[in-house]
């Protein structure tokens, strides 16, 4: 059979992992819901301000490593908590997306993995354990949470949206409050959960209209990149430049509502990280 890509890797071989993703994060989920049902054992220590780590955030990352290593020693990991850097068979995971919530007992967090191909990403899941929700997705070839198709939704009126406008200490706040301000100016609600991942999924299944962050990590929406395309959201290009190990701004909105979103949200003119999140 051809090579589907430059790495090499052919239909059979993607298909192969998008067969293991699932269960692979299931695995990683397991791990991480033990440690979140023990909070006095988290080992909660900071980053940075705001910036939180957990003994489950390396557990359930190192988890991770050994499954790929068993199941496909030819491709390479990247993770927020031990690093990595770009390659043509590229695993990118957040551990624990949604550090913060996970670290004070709350249960909007997840494991979000996502496969990236000669630079494209392929193949991604957001698990959510403690929620009983699980996002997966293969490029060109729909999403779904629990195993059901979704797809974003038609809003068309800004007076009916919601957007969920992210934020780390990796920025200042100026920018940050000025949007903020924007977007309810407009009339949209805004929100903030503090889990990248669950919000890009969310505007996946169409329980809002938008997620956007002037500066966010490639571990945290490589999966979501994927599953929202899929379901029929407009992304920004965030795939552009050192994408993999610098990050970018991100934006994912219901179609109708790309044009006033991109501007209210101030993308164009996003700040670069004053420092990197993560490994
Ligand atoms: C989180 C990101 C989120 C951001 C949070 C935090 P973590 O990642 O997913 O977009 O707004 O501040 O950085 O640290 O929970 O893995």
């Amino acid at each position: 059979m051809k090579a589907r890509h430059e790495s090499g890797l052919n239909e059979a071989g993607l298909w192969a992992r998008f067969a293991a993703l699932a269960g692979i994060a299931h695995e990683c989920g397991q791990l991480a819901l033990r440690h979140f049902s023990d909070q006095s054992s988290l080992g909660v220590t900071m980053k940075g301000s705001q910036d939180f780590l957990t003994i489950a955030d390396g557990a359930v990352e190192a988890l991770f490593r050994r499954r790929i290593a068993e199941a496909f020693p030819e491709d390479s990991v990247m993770g927020e908590e031990m690093g990595g850097g770009d390659a043509a068979r590229l695993w990118i995971i957040d551990p624990i997306d949604g550090t913060a919530n996970f670290a004070r007992g709350d249960r909007q967090w997840c494991v979000s993995i996502g496969f990236v191909l000669d630079g494209v990403p392929e193949l991604g899941v957001i698990h959510a354990p403690a929620l009983g929700e699980t996002f997966l997705a293969r490029r060109g070839h729909g999403a779904t949470m629990n195993g059901v198709p979704i797809k974003a939704a038609s809003t068309h009126d800004l007076r009916r949206s919601t957007v969920e406008y992210g934020w780390s200490p990796r920025l200042p706040a100026g920018p940050y409050l000025d949007a903020v301000g924007r977007l309810y100016g407009l009339g949209c609600n805004v929100k903030r959960s503090a889990s990248g991942a669950l919000g890009i999924a969310h505007v996946a299944i169409g329980r809002t209209d938008a997620y956007g962050e002037l500066h966010i990590n490639s571990w945290d929406v490589a999966a979501g990149l994927v599953i929202a395309t899929e379901a029929g959201a407009r992304i920004n290009d965030f795939c552009s430049g050192d994408w993999i190990t610098e990050g970018n701004p991100i934006l994912v909105t219901v179609p109708a509502l790309w044009d006033t979103l991109f501007d209210a949200c101030g993308i164009a003119a996003a700040p670069k990280p004053t420092k990197m999140g993560g490994a």
